[in-house]
């Protein structure tokens, strides 16, 4: 059975409906409207209660997925699904990739300068998540990691907030992975409004960028002509 999903849909705004095999219906749309959480979450990186939220899929050739580099075939797939209550904003990813390339990245390291003394980030000589919510005086990113062999998932974030772009504490959102046996990863989020300091209410602009990298254990300078990474960029709304 097709599930419609509803849109709060501006004009002149593409929307594209796509169904997954499992039937969840999964969508890639420039206005994404987050359902308000029905059912209990269980942050433990199972995603059996998720069953039937609208996912957003990135993968290289969807509609509405810009890519950069040269992905193969079953290179990368990654749906996320997120819900909503007065308190919480919860995720679930579920991440395919056919080679986990997993490195811790710290806050610290996280800029790389390359050979010709270029900044660039090193989370995306790995594999890699980032969640950037970006508006007038408002700057929040988070870059997270897949789960495999052990490792991970690894993440860090950064809260910036005003005119000068000054940093704020902000607690950590909870965050847990597991390792399915047909190698897929789910990872489940769950972040405070309050640590984030954003209404849910008032919606915001979202970017969320997946990199591959399928060269684990090989060094930074080796791994700059395969770069890849995919990435949506659209406005979240919160259903009331
Ligand atoms: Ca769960
Ligand atoms: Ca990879």
């Amino acid at each position: 059975m097709r599930r419609i999903v509803k849109l709060s849909v501006r004009s002149l705004l593409l929307v594209f409906l796509i169904s997954c095999p499992a039937g969840t219906e999964l969508s890639a749309q420039a206005e994404w409207t987050v359902p308000r959480r029905d059912r209990e979450i269980l942050v433990d990186g199972f995603l059996q209660e998720w069953q039937g939220v609208p996912a957003l899929e990135l993968a290289p050739g969807l509609p509405g997925i810009s890519s950069e580099g040269e992905f193969g075939e079953g290179d990368l797939r990654v749906a996320i699904q997120a819900l909503w209550d007065e308190q919480y904003l919860y995720l679930a990813l579920t991440w395919r990739d056919d080679t986990w390339d997993v490195e811790e990245v710290t806050r610290r390291d996280a800029v790389w300068l390359d050979s010709n003394r270029k900044r660039r980030d090193r989370m995306l000589l790995f594999d890699y998540l980032k969640f950037h919510v970006r508006q007038a005086d408002y700057d929040y990113t988070l870059w997270v990691s897949p789960y495999h062999q052990e490792k991970g998932p690894f993440f860090w974030h950064r809260l910036l907030e005003g005119y000068r772009g000054m940093e704020r504490a902000a607690g950590s959102p909870m965050i847990t992975a597991r390792e399915l046996e047909d190698g897929r990863v789910t990872i489940e989020l769950m972040f405070f409004w309050k640590e984030l300091r954003l209404k849910p209410k008032e919606g915001f602009p979202l970017t969320l960028t997946v990199a591959d990298s399928d060269l684990p254990g090989r060094l930074p300078e080796s791994k700059l002509g395969s770069l890849k990474s995919v990435s949506w960029r659209g406005g979240w709304r919160f259903s009331q």
